[in-house]
């Protein structure tokens, strides 16, 4: 069985100016568009590094957060599922995938109630979690559940901590039995079962990282974490990302990923 993380194909989509303007739960300035650009261009050239072939979509300006992609959507080797993000300005989305979805996997799936945003979707070896937060509610948390179960994956919702903006924010799979996780969320017990590398305190906001094949891309900012990841013999790509993050997005959210057959 090849693992969760073994991929070869993604979707992106570039930012256009008004990325700029995207969301962000701690206020802050506005970051530099050529910073954003420069970053997301590098994260397109790892993933292309890493053996991906990409498809690549125009920027969407009316949307600043559209880049990132794996938010309105979620796509596994089975089908393709639409979401509805729970943030109103997001919510629509999703609509602009559908064409592209819908030309690539066999089925599209559309989230039937409720809201849920891909950040607090991940996908484990054994199971799909799902964590409530306040862009994904009870309703669409049931909702999706019952739509992976429809492509044949076990899920299960969990609580987040408050402060976390989703379930991926604090956490992320770095090898079949390791999570990178935030010491508050390891606490819930929802990796209980598996090994946990809990990010220092001062550099929480290196929790999420890519596992991409055989490598793992993080936060060229986040020192101790890469060495963490290295500690643990893993290939570790660091990418700057500190522009990108001052509209809280991480490494997962900025493309969808599946392995075709
Ligand atoms: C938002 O607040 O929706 C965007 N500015 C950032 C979304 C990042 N997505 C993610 O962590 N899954």
């Amino acid at each position: 069985m090849p693992s969760v993380y073994e991929f070869n194909r993604a979707i992106l989509r570039r930012p256009g100016s008004s990325v700029v303007k995207g969301l962000r739960a701690g206020g802050g300035p506005d970051p530099v568009l050529e910073d954003v650009l420069a970053e997301h261009a590098g994260y397109e050239r790892a993933l292309a590094d890493a053996g991906l072939t990409l498809t690549v979509l125009d920027p969407l300006e009316e949307f600043p957060d559209a880049i990132f992609v794996e938010d309105p959507a979620l796509v596994f080797p089975e089908g393709a599922i639409l979401l509805k993000p729970g943030a109103p300005s997001r919510e629509a989305e999703g609509q602009y995938l559908r064409s592209t979805l819908n030309a690539l996997f066999d089925q599209v799936l559309d989230l039937p109630a409720g809201h849920a945003d891909g950040g607090d979707v991940l996908v484990l070896p054994d199971k799909v979690l799902i964590g409530l937060s306040a862009r994904t509610d009870r309703e669409g948390a049931d909702a999706l559940a019952a739509l992976l179960a429809r492509l044949g994956y076990k899920a299960e919702v969990a609580a987040t901590p408050a402060e976390v903006l989703h379930l991926k924010t604090a956490s992320s799979l770095v090898d079949e039995e390791t999570v990178l996780s935030t010491r508050a969320l390891a606490a819930t017990g929802i990796f209980d079962g598996y090994r946990v590398i809990e990010v220092p305190a001062e550099e929480e906001g290196g929790a999420n990282v890519l596992r991409v094949n055989d490598r793992v891309i993080a936060g060229a900012g986040h020192r101790r974490v890469l060495d963490l990841l290295d500690g643990h013999g893993l290939k570790v790509v660091a990418l700057p990302n500190s522009a990108i993050a001052a509209i809280d997005a991480g490494f997962t959210c900025m493309s969808l990923r599946w392995r075709a057959g």
